[in-house]
C-alpha cells in the first residue's frame, strides 16, 4: 500500500458523475460509455460479455471512492489490521455480489433492462477466479467478506494463480482435467499496483560478516531474485463504507530480457529467467488435502509470504519509526500450515534487515501470528525434506534449527530426561530422512492455535498436536467455522432472502442470530406453504440446469439428495453410491415397492492424481446411466452428476437441497462449510457425528437432524479390536448383493474389472469404515424417505433448520478470531469526497 494520497493531487482527481451516478439514466449512460471507451464496442458487435464487463467497471467506479477512503484509513498507526495469509481465496464471481454489498441491485437491474438486457445473463457471463481447491479457500473468501461487513480492518494475501483449479469435464464416466484460463478475457475487479513491487531471493548461502558497529550478522547471497507484483481487488462489506484489499502477487523476473545472452545469439536464453520467474504463479496444486513434497509448492508459498511480509513492514515503516510496535499493527492469520514459513521469514527480516536481536525480534514474531490447523489427515500434514528445503532457503533453515534450539531448551527444562517428548515436539523430523514439520514451526511462532470446529479442536489437542497443548495448554482455542449469508443466501437465494425479509425485516442479513424470529411462523401454514412454492421453484430452476447440460430430465417433486464436496474417500461419496445402488436392488425385486422418489445429484472435483477419487466419479456415472434408464425405475430414482463443480454451481444447487448429504467418517471432517450452506438454504441434513455437523445438529434440534453412524471413539475402538469388512459383507445381504452387482459387471458393460480397485479395497481394508456405518446409514435414509412423505412436517424442519443456523455465519466466527486471537477493533470508514476535498 501506499503512503496517503498526495493532498496536492487529491484537489486534481476529478470524478464524473457517471462514475458515481445511481440514476438509472446515469448508470445506462456510464455502461454504454464503458462499452465503448474502455472494450472499444459499439452495441451492434457487443456480446453479453462485452456488456458483462462494460456493467462490471461502471459498478467498480462506484466502490472505488469507498475503497480509497478505506486505504486512507487504515495508514493511521493507531488501527490495527488483520492479515490473512492464505495459498487459496476461493471468492467466487464478483458481480453479484458487489450490487448486494453496494445495496445498488435494483437500479442496476432496471438499468440493465432499459438497456436491453438482462442482468442474469450477465451475471452468468462472469468466469470465477478459481484460486481455490475447497473448503479452506472458500473459508477464506467468507472471512474476508465478513471483516470487511464487520468494518475490521484486512487484507488478505495471497497468490495470483495465473491458472486456477482446472476445470472438470465428463468423458464417458470419466474425470478429464482442462486448464483454467480465467484472466483470458480481463479481470475488470483487479487494479495492478506496479509500485509495491518487492523482491524475492531463492537458492544461494549465506555468510557471516560484521557491520560498521562491529556487530556479527548474517547476510544471504541468494542464487536468483523473483519480482513480485500486487494485484489487488476490492472486497466490499454489506451497507458499509469499509471496502478492503485482496492482495495477489504475481511473480515476475527482475529482468524480462537479457541483451547479453540476445547479441550472442541466444534468443530463447534471453527470455529463460522470464519463462521461470513467472513460472512461480502459473498454476495452483489441485490438491484439497495437499500431498508432500513438490519444490515448486514450496518456492511459492515462500513467494507470497515473503511478499505479504515485506509489503506489511512497509506500510507500517511509511507511518512508524521503526518495527517495535509491529504486533500491534497487525494480526498475521497462517490460514493452514501453507503460509508458516512466514515464521522464519519474519525473523530473517527483522534480524538480518533491520536489526533487531534475537529475543526482540521473537517477541514481535510471535505476537504477530496465529495460526489455524484445517486438518488431521496425516498425509495432508505438510512437511518439507531438509534438502529441498535447505537448497532453496538456506538462511531460513538456520533460523529453524535456532528457533528448535531454543525451544527445545525449553522443553529439555519441562521435561528433563525424555526424549521422547524432544523428539516428538522438535522442528526437525530426524527419524529417517530429515524433514522440517510445518505444523510444529507454526505452533511455536504463535500466540494461538485453533482448530475450526468444537470436535476438530479438541482433537487437535488430543492427536497431531497433544504434545503442544500439554506444553502450552492456553494457546490452544477453537473457532468454529461460519459462511457469509450474503453470497450464500441474500445472492444465490434471492426468493427465500425475499421470503424471510417479508416476514422478519431485513436485519438478519447482518445479524444471522434475527432469523431465530422465523421460528414464530412455523405454525402458519400459509408461511409454509410460500416456504414449499420458493423451495419448488429453486428446483426448478436447478431442473432445468441439469436438462440443458446433461439432457437428463429431473422433476422437483423428487426429493432433491445433495452431495456437492471434493471427492475424496473420507467424504464417502461412494457410501452414497452403495446406498443408491440398494434402493435400486430393492425397487427391482419388488418393482411396486411404495418409494419416495429421489433424485441424487453429485459435484465434485477430484484431485488429478488421486486414482481411487476419479474412480468414485466413474461409478457415480455409471451407476446413473443404469439406473436412469431402467424403465423399472419408472422415475422414482435418478442420479446426476454435475460437471465442474465451483462456486458458481454451488450458488444453484445449495438452494434447490432438500436433503444434505455430510457423511464423513467421524473425526475426519474438519469442519465442513457446505453442511452450512444446504442447511441455511432450508435442506435437512443426514450427518454423522463429525466437524460441525455436530454444533449444527446442536442448533436446530435433534429432532430436525438425521444423524447415523459411528462416532469418532467408537470407530477407535472398532479399529483396536480389529474390523473386517468381510464380516460385514457375508452377514448383511443388501450389502453383499450391492457389492455383487458392481462386481458382476452390470454398470460396466460387463467389464468386471473396472470397479475392482474400489470393491477390493473396501472388503480387504475399507479404510473409512463404510461397511461399518452401511446399514445404520440405510435406515436412516429410511427415516428420510417417510419424513419427507410428510410434507407438513418436512416444512417445519425445513424451516426450524433456517431459524436456528444464526450461528454459523462467518460474522460470528470473525468476532470470536477478533475478540480472542488478533484483538483486533472495527474502524468505520469516513468517507472524504477526494473531489471536493480542497474545492
Ligand atoms: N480443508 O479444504 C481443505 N484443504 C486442506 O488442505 C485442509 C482442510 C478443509 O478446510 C475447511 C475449512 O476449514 C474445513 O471445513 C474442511 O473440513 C477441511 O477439509
Amino acid at each position: 500500500m501506499n503512503p496517503p494520497i498526495n493532498e496536492m493531487m487529491q484537489s486534481q482527481i476529478q470524478i464524473e458523475d457517471d462514475r458515481t451516478g445511481l440514476s438509472i439514466e446515469t448508470l445506462r449512460r456510464a455502461m454504454a460509455d464503458n462499452l465503448f471507451y474502455i472494450l472499444g464496442k459499439y452495441p451492434a458487435i457487443a456480446n453479453n460479455k462485452d456488456y458483462y464487463m462494460a456493467l462490471a467497471y461502471t459498478v467498480r467506479d462506484r466502490l472505488l471512492h469507498r475503497w480509497l477512503n478505506t486505504y486512507e484509513a487504515y495508514m493511521k498507526p493507531e488501527v490495527k489490521i488483520v492479515c490473512y495469509l492464505s495459498a487459496e481465496f476461493l471468492v467466487g464471481p464478483h458481480l453479484a455480489n458487489n450490487l448486494i454489498n453496494l445495496g445498488i441491485y435494483d437500479q442496476i437491474r432496471q438499468a440493465v433492462q432499459e438497456s436491453g438486457l438482462n442482468l442474469q445473463e450477465l451475471i452468468n457471463t462472469e468466469e470465477e477466479p478459481g484460486l481455490g481447491n475447497g473448503g479452506l479457500g472458500r473459508l477464506a473468501a467468507c472471512y474476508m467478506e465478513s471483516l470487511a461487513t464487520l468494518e475490521v480492518p484486512a487484507i488478505g494475501y495471497g497468490i495470483r494463480y495465473e491458472f486456477g483449479i482446472f476445470d472438470q469435464e465428463i468423458r464417458e464416466g470419466w474425470q478429464v482435467e482442462i486448464t483454467d484460463k480465467w484472466l483470458q478475457d480481463g479481470n475488470p475487479w483487479e487494479i495492478i499496483r506496479p509500485e509495491s513491487e518487492v523482491y524475492i531471493n531463492f537458492g544461494g548461502r549465506t555468510e557471516p560478516y560484521q557491520d560498521d558497529q562491529g556487530n556479527y550478522r548474517v547476510r544471504w547471497i541468494p542464487e536468483y531474485v523473483v519480482k513480485g507484483i500486487a494485484y489487488d481487488t476490492p472486497i466490499l462489506g454489506y451497507k458499509v463504507n469499509t471496502a478492503n484489499t485482496l492482495r495477489l502477487w504475481k511473480g515476475e523476473a527482475c529482468e524480462s530480457f537479457n541483451f547479453q545472452r540476445f547479441n550472442v545469439g541466444d534468443y530463447y536464453g534471453a527470455v529463460d529467467t522470464k519463462v521461470y520467474s513467472e513460472n512461480l504463479t502459473k498454476v495452483l496444486y489441485p490438491n484439497d488435502e495437499p500431498v508432500q513434497g513438490k519444490e515448486l509448492r514450496l518456492q511459492q508459498q515462500y513467494f507470497f509470504v515473503s511478499c505479504a511480509l515485506q509489503d506489511m513492514i512497509r506500510i507500517h515503516l511509511t507511518e512508524s519509526e521503526n518495527l517495535d510496535n509491529f504486533g500491534d499493527k497487525f494480526a498475521a492469520q497462517l490460514n493452514d500450515t501453507h503460509p508458516s514459513i512466514g515464521v522464519a521469514e519474519l525473523m530473517r527480516l527483522l534480524i538480518d534487515v533491520h536489526h533487531y536481536s534475537w529475543d526482540q525480534a521473537w517477541d514481535i514474531t510471535q505476537k504477530t501470528f496465529a495460526y489455524t490447523n484445517h486438518t488431521l489427515l496425516p498425509e495432508a500434514l505438510e512437511k518439507w525434506p531438509l534438502s529441498i528445503f535447505g537448497r532453496l532457503l538456506p538462511r531460513h533453515l538456520e533460523i529453524i534449527y535456532e528457533i528448535n534450539r531454543r525451544f527445545l531448551d525449553q522443553v529439555r527444562m519441562k521435561y528433563p530426561g525424555n526424549n521422547e517428548k524432544l523428539s516428538c515436539l522438535s522442528l526437525i523430523d530426524d527419524r529417517g530422512e530429515k524433514y522440517i514439520r510445518m505444523a510444529n514451526l507454526a505452533t511455536v511462532g504463535s500466540h494461538k492455535v485453533n482448530g475450526v470446529a468444537a470436535l476438530h479442536s479438541e482433537l487437535v489437542k488430543k492427536t497431531i498436536l497433544r504434545d503442544f497443548y500439554e506444553f502450552w495448554p492456553e494457546k490452544f482455542t477453537n473457532v468454529t467455522n461460519g459462511v457469509t449469508p450474503r453470497r450464500w443466501m441474500v445472492v444465490s437465494n434471492p426468493r427465500l432472502s425475499e421470503l424471510i425479509t417479508s416476514r422478519i425485516g431485513d436485519n438478519w442479513i447482518k445479524n444471522l442470530d434475527e432469523l431465530r424470529r422465523l421460528e414464530q411462523f412455523v405454525d402458519d401454514g400459509h408461511f409454509r406453504y410460500q416456504w414449499r412454492e420458493v423451495k419448488w421453484g429453486v428446483k426448478q430452476d436447478l431442473a432445468n440446469y441439469i436438462e440443458d447440460k446433461l439432457g437428463i430430465k429431473v422433476s422437483p417433486d423428487t426429493l432433491f439428495d445433495v452431495q456437492v464436496k471434493r471427492i475424496h474417500e473420507y467424504k464417502r461419496q461412494h457410501l452414497n453410491v452403495l446406498q443408491i445402488i440398494t434402493l435400486y436392488n430393492r425397487i427391482k425385486h419388488n418393482p411396486n415397492l411404495d418409494f419416495t422418489p429421489r433424485t441424487c445429484i453429485f459435484g465434485g472435483k477430484a484431485a488429478p492424481g488421486y486414482y481411487m477419487a476419479k474412480l468414485i466419479i466413474k461409478l457415480i456415472n455409471s451407476v446413473a446411466e443404469v439406473v436412469n434408464k431402467d424403465p423399472d425405475v419408472r422415475d422414482r430414482l435418478k442420479v446426476v452428476f454435475l460437471p465442474d463443480y465451483n462456486v458458481t454451481l454451488g450458488q444453484r444447487v445449495y438452494p434447490a437441497a432438500d436433503l444434505s448429504e455430510q457423511i464423513s467418517t467421524a473425526g475426519k471432517e474438519a469442519s465442513g462449510t457446505g453442511n452450512m450452506k444446504f442447511s441455511l438454504n432450508g435442506a435437512l441434513t443426514i450427518g454423522t457425528y463429525d466437524g460441525a455437523n455436530i454444533e449444527i445438529r446442536q442448533e436446530v434440534g435433534e429432532e430436525n437432524f438425521f444423524l447415523f453412524g459411528l462416532k469418532t471413539e467408537d470407530i477407535d475402538q472398532l479399529r483396536a479390536k480389529g474390523y473386517n469388512p468381510w464380516d460385514y459383507y457375508y452377514n448383511n445381504p443388501e450389502l453383499k448383493s450391492t457389492l455383487d452387482l458392481i462386481s458382476s459387471g452390470f454398470f460396466s458393460h460387463g467389464d468386471c474389472e473396472l470397479f475392482r480397485p474400489l470393491v477390493d479395497s473396501l472388503l480387504h481394508s475399507d479404510p473409512f469404515f463404510l461397511f461399518a456405518d452401511y446399514q445404520s446409514y440405510l435406515e436412516c435414509q429410511d427415516r428420510v424417505s417417510q419424513a419427507y412423505k410428510d410434507q407438513e412436517y418436512w416444512t417445519k424442519m425445513s424451516i426450524l433448520n433456517v431459524a436456528r443456523m444464526g450461528k454459523f455465519s462467518s460474522d460470528r466466527s470473525i468476532k470470536e478470531y477478533c475478540e480472542n486471537i488478533w484483538y483486533a477493533k472495527p474502524v468505520p470508514i469516513e468517507m472524504k469526497d477526494y473531489v471536493q476535498a480542497d474545492a
